[in-house]
């Protein structure tokens, strides 16, 4: 009796996604299914799509000038995250940034593709009058988004809107030991209000491993006197396990990092890292240093909530004063208010539920 039913089971899947070896999907055929429902298939469904449709992320790098960060973009796609896809046209000596602009590379693993963009910017701190330095940053977080919004608010949408809103910010504080300059403090306190921050202490190699823990404690007490947000936002965390989690980043936060564009040869491996006279820094090295933490974080533990936060939280806050602002109206936002056409949007909403 049991095989039979078995065999009924068997009988009744099909492949769900041709892309996935292996994925069936079990119809649902009056009782054939003794009350499986089968909600669990969802999740194939949904990994599916994913699969199919890719990720779009998008990280800015932020600070002073001269901190690496156009270095650290370059670490980042030389790392583990992109070494096949490597691009080899990124320019090879890295030169003084003029003008904010943005690297993509497609990287796959598995099946799942994903478009990583790193949005690089001209450092400030070099004219003598560093009023408003933010502004540009601020201007083109909030462009983005306006972008999304009026994509968002066109009769004929795109199917998928193209994502140009930044996921994540690293800003740059430079390795003094002392405490966050008044420069950062400002500089964060805007963006944290637009953006996810994530903090970071630039070219720590310059400092010992006393004074980075010294540092990163300062560093902390300023960011809560001063009431900056940085990521993971403690109010935003879903469940006592993701708390957990995040609390052991926010512990660690802001990561001591390391750039390099350089490989050395280490025990007869291939390493990213920087020569002195006394050794190697090996950058993917956690005990050298913590861009192998950063790179984890963005990339394997919070790309999905990074993305979440963006769109939910971000997107959302600047959406409603937008529309506030406009007071729903069309045409300062630069749209037309034409009347659906034979009511085809709401038929495609309505379909979309059945
Ligand atoms: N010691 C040390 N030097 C670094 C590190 N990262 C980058 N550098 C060096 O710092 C210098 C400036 O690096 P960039 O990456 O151009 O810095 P940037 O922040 O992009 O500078 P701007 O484009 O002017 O804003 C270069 O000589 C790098 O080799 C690091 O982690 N440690
Ligand atoms: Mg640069």
């Amino acid at each position: 009796m049991e095989d039979k039913k078995e065999e009924e089971i068997k009988s009744i899947t099909q492949p769900l996604c041709p892309s996935v070896p292996g994925l069936q999907m079990s119809c649902i055929r009056g009782t054939d299914l003794f009350g499986y429902i089968g909600i669990e298939a969802v999740l194939d469904q949904m990994r599916c799509k994913t699969m199919k449709a890719g990720f779009e992320f998008n990280i800015m790098v932020v600070g002073q000038s001269g901190l690496g960060k156009s270095t650290l973009v370059n670490t980042l796609f030389k790392s583990k995250v992109s070494r096949k896809s490597c691009a080899p046209d990124y320019e090879e000596k890295i030169s003084k940034t003029v003008k904010l602009h943005s690297v993509s590379h497609l990287i796959e693993e598995k099946g799942v593709k994903m478009k990583l963009t790193v949005i690089d910017t001209p450092g400030f701190g070099d004219q003598i009058n560093n009023d408003n330095c933010w502004e540009p940053i601020v201007k083109y977080v909030n462009e983005q988004y306006e972008k999304y919004l009026r994509e968002e608010l066109h009769i004929n949408r795109k199917r998928r809107i193209p994502d140009t809103r930044v996921h994540c910010c690293i800003y740059f504080i430079p390795a003094t030991g002392h405490r966050l300059r008044p420069i950062d403090v400002e500089f964060m306190k805007r963006l944290g209000k637009i953006v996810s921050i994530v903090p970071v202490i630039a070219k720590a190699d310059t400092l010992t491993i006393e004074e980075r823990q010294e540092f990163k404690e300062r560093i902390r007490q300023d960011l809560a006197a001063n009431g900056i947000h940085v990521y993971p936002q403690r109010e935003y965390d879903e469940d006592p396990e993701e708390r957990i989690l995040n609390n052991r980043i926010r512990e660690n936060i802001p990561f001591a990092v390391v750039g390099t564009d350089k490989e050395h040869q280490v025990n007869g491996n291939k390493v990213l890292g920087r020569k002195t006279k006394w050794g190697i820094i090996e950058v993917e090295n956690v005990a050298h240093c913590e861009f192998a933490n950063l790179r984890d974080l963005l990339i394997r533990s919070h790309l999905q909530d990074l993305k979440d936060v963006t769109h939910n939280i971000h997107y959302e806050t600047y959406r409603v004063r937008r529309l506030n602002e406009s007071n729903l109206n069309f045409s300062e936002l630069g749209l037309s208010a034409v009347p659906l056409e034979n009511g085809t949007a709401d038929k495609c909403e309505s379909d979309s539920h059945l």
